[in-house]
């Protein structure tokens, strides 16, 4: 995955670039990221990107020809059609889908990161980027989106991930939320870890974490088994949680040892 990221705030997203797994996947050639300050594309000698808004108002609008300039040089260097993605309140807001999509894009794709009261209406005119929300609340700028749509994509490719069980128990628990997870030690302040995990039965764990993503989906996203089709053991899994007493996110697990 190939990605440029055009932006006011170059600092505001080297530094995220640098750690975890994006990092981890930049050292493997799965990820290729580059960033470019948007003034290193102003003509004047002050390298302004911005100005005060047309019919007044507050703040200021990022100015059009600088990205135009950006663009065009990343059309050259890259000798290829790009993508483009405006990160943007009104976008098509982003979806697991949309980040596999992203995945799996064999262009380019060039982030024009948006800061302030917004950029040159003519800018979304003439380049027609597709527009991306990352949900409905506001922020500052279009950086911290860019990354998010960047990190959701790049943990999809196949190596980036340290362990491919992972990705493939992903598949599995697919659209449910996560089951509790333990590690030692098996004591912490009185709360047990769930005796299941200590059993060493690889079928009974696997139907406990089953059992505990349907409950906690259940009980906290009840809108994401609204229109699913439940099969066989995850019906009779939802039907056991549902005849249990204690359906309370605290009254679950080890339970307080005495
Ligand atoms: C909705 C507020 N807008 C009306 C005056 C102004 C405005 C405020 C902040 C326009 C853009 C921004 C900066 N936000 C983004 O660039 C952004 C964003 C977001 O704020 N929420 C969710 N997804 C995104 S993607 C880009």
């Amino acid at each position: 995955m190939r990605c440029d990221i055009l932006t006011l705030f170059p600092d505001m997203v080297r530094p995220v670039l640098g750690q975890s797994m994006l990092k981890r996947a930049q050292e493997k050639g799965l990820l290729e990221v580059r960033v470019r300050n948007l003034r290193d594309y102003t003509l004047d000698k002050h390298q302004v990107a911005d100005d005060a808004p047309y019919g007044g108002g507050a703040g200021m609008v990022m100015k059009a020809e600088p990205i135009f300039r950006a663009v065009d040089a990343l059309r050259a260097e890259h000798g290829t059609e790009l993508r483009l993605l405006m990160p943007s309140p009104q976008g098509r807001p982003l979806t697991q889908r949309f980040a596999e999509e992203l995945r799996d894009e064999p262009r380019p794709l060039v982030f024009l990161c948006g800061h302030y009261e917004g950029i040159d209406e003519r800018v979304r005119l003439v380049l027609q980027p597709e527009e991306v929300s990352i949900g409905d609340y506001v922020l500052t700028g279009g950086e911290l989106p860019a990354l998010v749509l960047i990190d959701a994509a790049v943990r999809l490719i196949p190596g980036v991930l340290g362990d491919p069980e992972s990705a493939l128990a992903e598949s599995f628990t697919d659209s449910l939320l996560d089951f509790p997870q333990y590690t030692r030690p098996s004591d912490v302040q009185g709360w047990a870890v769930p005796e299941v995990l200590l059993s060493g039965n690889h079928e009974a764990v696997r139907r406990w974490r089953r059992k505990e993503a349907l409950r906690n989906t259940f009980l906290k996203r009840p809108d994401l088994l609204r229109d699913r089709v439940l099969n066989d053991e995850d019906r009779r899994l939802l039907d056991e949680i549902l005849h249990e007493r204690t359906n309370v996110c605290e009254a679950r697990g080890g339970g307080r040892l005495s």
